[in-house]
């Protein structure tokens, strides 16, 4: 069976569905594929960081309803170290500029509710196995599903797939150069229905380890630990996590809330980018082209980035037949994706044990801490990176 359609979509992320919400109110049509249930994407815990033009975009997109509703609006940040919280007055060091705090699956569920009542096509439970004729005109996505072999003809394709899909190994060999770097730890990651203990997402260098107290509501907590790059997750009791969180997180007066623990997991922690970000008229966008290590809060953000600029492209092409935002789509995104690439591995860097740290290092550390938060420039140079750069 055949099916026809202008951009198709693998993918439905925060990439894809943005994607195809943004092409929609352009009058732009779209097929989005997803190997995985509605529920699946939907429930899955991930990001909760978005930048203040993250927010922007999705409230200037008519997707901002709940978000205004629900989201936890943050002028600041804490970072701990010494046993001592020194807190970064973003929204005065940025001019009035914030961070929300609002689940990943909330933004997806929002956007998968207003594709879906829009008659928009997304098909769930159904996975791309190959992308064809991508250096034509007319390239193909061949998907299955009910275990049946369908295909879509496109005029573009979109791999919004993440890290493990299949749209950046379908770029031919010499085409694609990728940059990578691995961390020797991964985070642990819990959500516990219990208030937050801290009233903003609080980053701590402890000698046994990172400590990262976020939230999602006034009643669930969200919180990761700096492990092993293998750890194996049947080990941590709720007792040892909670023991683990205290000692690290412990400052003067400060007491961690618990509660029961409802989701658990661990994260791998790398930096990839793959350039350029497009290859004939398939275009990547979101962790399909880079991953950031989740330190600096950016994954989801630039995912939105990359796709609020594809969408201008392809308004641009199917307006006046002209290409020249999506011949620059690569190298406008690789400059916000760099920029992200470094904060993020600074933050990580800053805040992280690494194997073969000594004391100098723990020193070096602290002294960068101390640096950031008490000099009016370090912090602001934070602050901006942590906000984020206004959208092209
Ligand atoms: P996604 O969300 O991975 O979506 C890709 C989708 O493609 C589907 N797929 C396929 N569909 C059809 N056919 C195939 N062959 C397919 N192969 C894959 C997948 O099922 C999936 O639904 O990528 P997208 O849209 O680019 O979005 C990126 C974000 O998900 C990611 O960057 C963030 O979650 C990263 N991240 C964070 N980002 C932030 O901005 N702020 C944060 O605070 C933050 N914290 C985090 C994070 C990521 C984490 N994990 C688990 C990776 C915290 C964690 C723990
Ligand atoms: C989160 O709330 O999940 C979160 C917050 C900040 C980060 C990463 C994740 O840097």
């Amino acid at each position: 069976m055949e099916l026809r359609t202008q951009v198709g979509i693998v993918g439905a992320g925060p990439a894809g569905l943005l994607l195809s919400h943004l092409l929609h109110l352009q009058g732009i049509e779209s097929i989005v594929i997803e190997s995985r249930s509605r529920a699946h994407c939907e429930e899955r815990v991930r990001a909760g960081v978005l930048e203040q033009n993250s927010v922007d975009l999705l409230i200037q997109s008519g997707l901002g309803d709940r978000l205004k509703r629900e989201g936890l609006v943050h002028h600041g940040i804490e970072l701990r170290f010494n046993r001592r919280g020194h807190r970064i007055n973003m929204f005065e060091l940025t001019g009035g500029r914030a961070i929300t705090v609002y689940g990943q699956q909330e933004v997806v569920k929002d956007i998968i509710g207003e594709r879906l009542r829009a008659a928009g096509q997304v098909h769930f439970e159904a996975e791309a196995v190959t992308l064809r004729d991508l250096a034509g005109t007319k390239p193909v996505i061949q998907f299955r599903r009910d275990g049946e072999l369908r295909q879509i003809e496109c005029d573009f394709i979109a791999g919004c797939d993440g890290f493990h899909g299949i749209s950046r190994p379908s770029i031919p060999a010499g085409q694609v150069a990728l940059y990578e770097k691995e961390y020797p730890f991964a985070w642990l990651g819990i959500l516990a229905e219990a208030a937050p203990s801290s009233q903003e997402v609080t980053y701590t260098n402890h000698e046994r380890g990172f400590a990262l107290l976020s939230m999602r509501s006034p009643t669930l907590s969200r919180l990761y630990l700096q492990c092993a790059p293998d750890e194996d997750i049947a080990r941590w009791s709720d007792d040892r996590i909670w023991s683990e969180l205290h000692t690290r997180t412990e400052a003067g007066g400060f007491t961690l809330t618990e509660g029961p623990i409802v989701q658990r997991g661990i994260t791998p922690m790398r930096s990839f980018v793959a350039e350029p970000m497009q290859f004939g008229r398939l275009y990547l966008a979101g962790d399909a082209a880079h991953i950031v290590p989740p330190t600096g809060a950016k994954g989801m953000n630039l995912a939105m980035a990359d796709v609020n600029v594809l969408a201008r492209g392809l308004a641009e092409f199917y307006k006046t037949g002209q290409q020249v935002i999506l011949k620059r789509y690569s190298e406008i995104c690789l400059r916000r994706v760099w920029r992200a690439q470094h904060f993020s591995w600074w933050m990580t860097s800053m805040l992280h044990r690494f194997a073969g740290d000594t004391g100098f290092d723990y020193r070096r550390q602290l002294a960068e801490l101390d640096y950031v938060t008490t000099s009016r420039v370090a912090a602001q140079s934070l602050a901006e990176n942590y906000v984020g750069f206004p959208l092209e």
